[in-house]
């Protein structure tokens, strides 16, 4: 039973969201009279509350989203809230539908041809996958023990990685100087610190212990540990060859699976801290120019009939520099993998159709 003290927060929560009229996140949108009722007593078996859920969107009320799952448990028994919102974000899926099997794409990345093969519009393209290792909980539920144990066996499945392309080396945060940390993030590699969403969520303690980077000499195939998932394992290089990108991403999560167990949920697939990344958990992404399209009032719209989701040069609630956008598939969950690429890789064809007949 949650105490009187939380649950005076979560009603004060939920009074704040509807006093503001600047909020437009799906956490607003759902988050009832009636589901604050049934669920602001309810506790996992970790200790975990709807105020845990709830927090990051109460204090940052210009959340996209606003939730967070504390721990895998919260995903069931907050679902009167969780399913709705997750319906809404990835495309319908509803409370009856189930993840599929993955299919990462296997044996037929050849299919994404390069999409700007002259090099005239995309910059880069970066394909992701979250993943959760079995037997831990997400941040907010994570003690420091946990964190540095979490690291200590990645690290040393990083080390035992024999394929030549992806061997590298793993830089703890914790250390690491400050020049070397802004430089990784300006150059798009590393996660930026002090995100104000997660740190409400309580996603940012014992900062920077258990947290780094792993990555192979060319910086094309990288693993960030211990920021929002336990893993984030990116695959990335220039230009528009997304099939060679996800070619990589294949080979290291599969060099990664092969030593360390993941969590995986019977009907939402890959389990991640945040409710839009269930599923595939993949963001594929191109850093993209496209002058005429992108200066179109109904250039947002455009992206969303195409299944697409616009981001700014330095990721999510960052603004657009020099022109490039950050395009990447909206939808994780209730397709495979191989389909959530291939919804960048045919949106973005479309979008440089319309840019050339522009
Ligand atoms: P995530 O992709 O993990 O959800 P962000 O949106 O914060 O998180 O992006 C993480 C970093 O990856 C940012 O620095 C962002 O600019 C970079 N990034 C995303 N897509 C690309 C891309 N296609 N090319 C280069 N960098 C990219
Ligand atoms: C928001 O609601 O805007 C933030 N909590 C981020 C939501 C989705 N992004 C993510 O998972 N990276």
């Amino acid at each position: 039973m949650t105490d009187a003290t939380t649950i005076q927060k979560i009603e004060k929560g939920f009074a704040k969201l509807q006093a503001s009229p600047e909020c437009h996140s799906l956490l607003k949108k759902y988050l009832t009279k009636e589901v604050v009722e049934e669920l602001k007593t309810k506790k996992t078996a970790l200790g975990a509350t709807l105020l845990d859920v709830i927090q990051s969107g109460v204090e940052n009320l210009d959340s996209g989203v606003g939730v967070y799952a504390p721990d895998a448990e919260a995903y069931t028994l907050f679902k009167r809230l969780f399913d709705p919102l997750i319906e809404d974000y990835h495309n319908g899926f509803d409370a009856e539908q189930k993840q599929p099997a993955t299919d990462l794409g296997e044996g037929k990345t050849a299919e994404l041809e390069d999409l700007d093969p002259e090099g005239k519009y995309i910059n880069s393209t970066r394909i992701r996958c979250g993943r959760s290792l079995e037997g831990y909980p997400f941040n907010p539920c994570l003690s420091e023990e946990n964190y540095l144990e979490m690291e200590a066996k990645v690290q040393k499945v990083f080390n035992e990685i024999e394929d030549a392309e992806l061997q590298g080396t793993y830089y703890p945060l914790d250390g690491m100087t400050k020049e070397v940390q802004s430089q990784l993030i300006e150059d798009h590699f590393l996660f930026k610190e002090g995100d104000r969403f997660l740190q409400a969520a309580n996603a940012c303690r014992f900062w920077p212990k258990g947290r780094g980077i792993f990555h192979n000499k060319d910086k094309t195939f990288l693993v960030w540990v211990n920021e929002e998932d336990h893993l984030r394992i990116i695959s990335m290089q220039k230009g528009g060859n997304v099939g060679a990108v996800l070619e990589r991403l294949i080979k290291g999560v599969k060099n990664i699976e092969a030593q360390v167990p993941f969590s995986r949920h019977e009907r939402l697939g890959w389990l991640t801290f945040c409710p839009t990344n269930l599923g595939t958990t993949v963001r594929a992404s191109v850093h993209i120019r496209l002058p005429k399209v992108s200066a179109r009032p109904d250039f947002k719209k455009i992206c969303d009939e195409l299944g697409l989701q616009i981001r700014g040069i330095h990721g999510e609630h960052s603004e657009s520099a020099g022109g490039v956008y950050d395009i990447s598939n909206k939808a994780r969950l209730g397709l495979t993998e191989f389909e959530a690429v291939k919804q960048l890789h045919s949106g973005v064809k479309k979008l440089i159709e319309l840019e050339e007949s522009a």
